[in-house]
């Protein structure tokens, strides 16, 4: 009976990681579209980046984070702090620099609360004329890393695929435990 409860007890466990992340993922805000577009490219540099959600984000000083890195991975491009109206979150961009890929880290607040990270890449295919941020301008660029955006994010059907792992785990583990102890 020890055994069955174990089993249960796992079972249970695994439906929760899997009902609780699931839905709240499609609850948050996403992003509808871009200027400039994801995966573009353009001849000058954009003087400012327009992220459009799906929903209203929640303004607030210091609550949106948005951070551009240049085409060498560590140079930071952007111009300001972002600034949000309705579903729309715009931050200034300084004169680009390098021709090269530019990616678009951001961390917003969702409208029901959570915060939502992605990231967005254009291409410079011009090199301009500007030059990076300089360091007490730069954000940590978290929202690059934790990205959950198209490109290298973690997809809810991971999280789902991880449940069902630890639920595999947790039965057999109960069952092995639980049938030494019989002996
Ligand atoms: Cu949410």
């Amino acid at each position: 009976m020890r055994t069955f409860t174990r089993a249960v007890a796992a079972l249970a466990v695994a439906l929760f990681a899997m009902v609780g992340l699931a839905p709240a993922a499609f609850a948050h805000n996403q992003l509808v579209s871009s200027t400039p577009a994801d995966k573009s490219s353009v001849d000058a540099g954009p003087s400012t980046i327009e992220l459009t959600f799906d929903q209203p984000v929640q303004g607030g000083t210091g609550v949106n984070t948005v951070v551009v890195v240049g085409p060498n991975g560590t140079d930071q491009w952007q111009g300001g702090d972002a600034s949000v109206r309705g579903n729309v979150v715009t931050v200034p961009v300084r004169e680009l620099g390098p021709a090269g890929d530019y990616r678009v880290g951001y961390r917003i607040l969702s409208a029901d609360g959570h915060p939502v990270a992605g990231e967005i890449k254009f291409t410079l295919a011009k090199a301009g004329n500007g030059t990076p941020a300089p360091p007490e301008q730069t954000k940590t660029a978290g929202t690059a890393a934790e990205s959950t955006g198209d490109d290298g994010g973690i997809p809810v059907w991971v999280w789902i695929a991880g449940a069902v792992v630890l639920l595999g785990a947790g039965v057999f583990f109960a069952l092995r435990v639980g049938g030494g102890a019989a002996k």
